[in-house]
């Protein structure tokens, strides 16, 4: 047993610097530890003089390493004295006292916890325990939370296993330090000195990530280079899966299909060429070699350019089954994207993925897993579920949500993406009759699947905040949460993040969790009011763009998505249109079938209907759409003075970035409403109704605007 006082921890830590106090610039995140009211640390610190740990592993010290960290900060280190006759402690269920005391771990399994009073050897201890260090890892993080959010360690009772297995981000981290869609400053990877310089913000970054359960990241951009497989960048990746590992963090690549050929020299990349074939099992070999637990790979194949199965004639299951072969000997797996769609395809977006994937099912092997976006199209405010979630019942899929705000005006707009993730988890695919909800497809329940998985594309950086704004990180921390337990819900959420964000007071937590669960609905508001989709301006998709129409792509252009003409607005999914409903169950595709019962959130997607529509408010749809616009922008004035009522409440360094961000994107919520409204006027010819104020500028001055140099856009 290594019995361990942490007031000498706290100088050390001090000395270390890398969590040592700091101004309030957000490093922190929600691991902020500040001191709890004075009786409150005291009744913390009588009942927790020391952290013990039995055994003696990497996983199990940085566990303790945290509950130290935390447990100063909480009770004010100066109030630390003592000896150590309380005591949280840390074991595994194999440990010989803690068997003893039969506690209920057979259903934890590897990662799940149970945190509770118990007596071990004639004392009475706080106990963390697990069936492996990983799991008590997650109840160490679990006891912080219940701390930070008010909780005592008087009858605590913690237990939760994760639902779904591979909880993992993705980074679209590209090789030269930019981030695809980053907003959060360059690449947290400093791919340049690594492997032999290890930034200390790595293993915080490791910290934060499994505070909250997530257990994987992909590293490297889907859009990948096939470097990124190459000798010298595989030590890069191990250099941090070293980091990781203690945090049970595994490490996965993104592979470019086509690496054989520019990496390797062969003429071909075809999946069923044995030649090819073999040159991935070489490099899975080269790769697990340097990273025995090496995740495995993130395919993105003959989507927007990138190489894949289909240039050869064979199916994604032939790509992707090849990879799985290479890997399979490890336990490795391939996460494979179903984000498809063809320029050769003149068939609606929103259906590609589905036509080309759902004949695939059943075809796959093992350790495959087909990743599949939220919704059809790609990461808009708002979209309806994935016809693919129950389509394919004999085959593993796992959810891609973005959490970097690529179509939800970058960092600068406060959009709590928790009910957005929540609403689609939360959706019926009535696949299985009622109750089939994409959570039950995604946790593996509705179909049997052991292999399940969440992925989140990151929105990390280099940022001092990490995220480019304080908000942004409860888009990171509610992605971890969900993946743990996709059904945890939006606002209780929120509500932890805000506590261990800003402050556990009521009048912190109530104010912030208000503005944050209304903010996403907001941005739908004021950008893509009633199921209207990707009307951004073209590549950054910052700011409005309704007007554009000259793409090469049909399906790149706006105008394909909302096809407004003078009678009416909306894309056609129907029978008479795409009929892309028919991809949905059928009693889910019979009520999106006519726009009477369709929800009026999704009424656009669904239906091209006329401007005088009537809906269920007794507007028109017209003055529907004005309503809502002027909503998202309310509502935005709304977040500015509840923001300025928490003033005195907050620090001063966060206040005051989340002040001028929220002034920011009120201005933009203006922009975006004046465009739309300007450009839908120009195009039905009617006037604005009574009360509704007209746009700043004529709809020339906004189609005038450009942002050349706007982050995150690919060149
Ligand atoms: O949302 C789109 C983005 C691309 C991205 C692509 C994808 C990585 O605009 O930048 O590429 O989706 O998900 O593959």
């Amino acid at each position: 047993m290594r019995l361990i006082g942490w007031l000498g921890f706290t100088v050390a830590a001090l000395v270390a610097g890398t969590t040592a106090a700091r101004a309030e610039d957000g490093y922190d995140l929600w691991m902020r530890y500040r001191a709890l009211s004075p009786a409150r640390a005291a009744t913390l610190h009588r009942d927790a003089q020391a952290v013990e740990i039995r055994g003696d592993t990497a996983t199990l010290r940085a566990a303790a390493d945290e509950l130290r960290r935390g447990l100063t900060g909480l009770t004010g280190a100066a109030s630390l004295q003592g000896s150590s006759t309380t005591a949280i402690m840390l074991a595994t269920a194999s440990d010989r006292d803690v068997a003893t005391l039969r506690l209920p771990v057979a259903s934890l399994g590897d990662e799940g916890y149970v945190v509770r009073a118990a007596s071990i050897g004639g004392r009475r201890v706080t106990l963390v325990t697990a069936n492996t260090d990983r799991g008590v890892l997650y109840g160490s993080f679990a006891l912080l939370r219940h701390l930070q959010t008010g909780g005592t360690l008087a009858g605590v009772a913690l237990s939760s296993a994760p639902r779904v297995k591979l909880r993992v981000l993705n980074h679209w981290d590209n090789l030269d330090g930019i981030v695809e869609r980053g907003y959060a400053g360059q690449s947290l990877w400093d791919w340049w000195t690594l492997p032999d310089f290890k930034d200390p913000r790595y293993a915080d970054y490791a910290r934060a990530n499994a505070s909250i359960g997530i257990n994987g990241t992909v590293l490297n951009n889907v859009n990948a280079k096939p470097e990124s497989l190459s000798p010298r960048y595989i030590a890069k990746a191990a250099a941090l899966a070293d980091v990781f590992r203690p945090y049970g963090i595994k490490v996965y690549l993104s592979a470019r299909f086509s690496a054989p050929i520019e990496l390797g020299g062969l003429k071909t990349a075809d999946p069923l060429d044995p030649q090819v074939a073999a040159w991935w099992k070489a490099k899975a070999d080269e790769i697990y070699r340097a990273i025995p637990d090496f995740g495995g790979f993130l395919v993105k194949a003959n989507s927007e350019g990138q190489p894949g199965p289909r240039d050869y004639h064979r199916s994604h299951a032939d790509g992707a089954n090849m990879l799985a072969a290479a890997v399979a000997p490890h336990d490795g797996i391939v996460m494979w994207r179903a984000f498809v769609y063809a320029e050769t395809d003149p068939d609606d977006r929103a259906k590609q993925a589905y036509t080309e994937f759902k004949p695939l099912d059943g075809r796959f092997a093992k350790n495959v897993i087909v990743q599949v976006k939220n919704g059809a199209i790609d990461f808009q405010p708002r979209e309806p579920f994935h016809p693919l979630f129950g389509a394919m019942p004999r085959t593993p899929l796992m959810i891609e949500f973005q959490t970097t705000k690529e179509y939800l005006g970058f960092a600068t707009h406060l959009a709590y993406l928790g009910p957005m993730f929540a609403e689609t988890l939360a959706s019926d695919t009535m696949a299985r009759g009622k109750g089939s909800t994409v959570a039950r497809v995604v946790d593996g329940s509705l179909e049997g699947h052991a292999l399940t998985g969440m992925a989140g594309v990151a929105n990390i950086g280099r940022d001092r905040d990490w995220a480019g704004s304080p908000f942004n990180q409860a888009n990171w921390y509610a992605f971890g949460r969900m993946a743990w337990d996709p059904t945890i819900g939006a606002e209780p959420v929120a509500r932890e993040w805000a506590a261990m964000t800003f402050g556990a007071s009521p009048a912190i937590v109530g104010p912030v969790t208000t503005m944050m669960m209304g903010s996403r609905e907001a941005v739908v508001d004021y950008m893509t009011p009633l199921g209207l989709a990707h009307v951004m301006a073209t590549g950054h998709h910052y700011g409005p763009g309704p007007w554009v129409a000259e793409l090469k792509r049909p399906e790149w252009n706006p105008v394909y998505y909302h096809r407004a003409d003078k009678a009416g607005i909306g894309f056609d999914r129907t029978r008479t249109g795409s009929n892309a409903v028919a991809q949905y169950a059928p009693p889910v595709a019979r009520g999106l079938a006519d726009p009477a019962t369709t929800p009026e959130r999704d009424l656009l997607w669904f239906h091209h209907v006329a401007w005088d529509r009537p809906m269920a408010s007794g507007r028109t749809l017209w003055a529907e759409m004005v309503h809502d616009y002027d909503r998202g922008v309310g509502y935005v004035g709304g977040m500015r003075r509840q923001w300025n009522a928490l003033r005195s409440e907050i620090d001063a360094d966060r206040w005051t970035k989340t002040d001028r961000f929220l002034a920011i994107q009120e201005q933009e919520a203006r922009w975006w409403r004046d465009a739309s409204l300007s450009y839908w006027m120009s195009v039905n010819g009617l006037a604005l109704p009574t009360g509704a104020a007209p746009p700043a500028h004529d709809l020339a001055w906004y189609r005038a605007q450009s942002f050349p140099y706007a982050p995150g856009n690919p060149q």
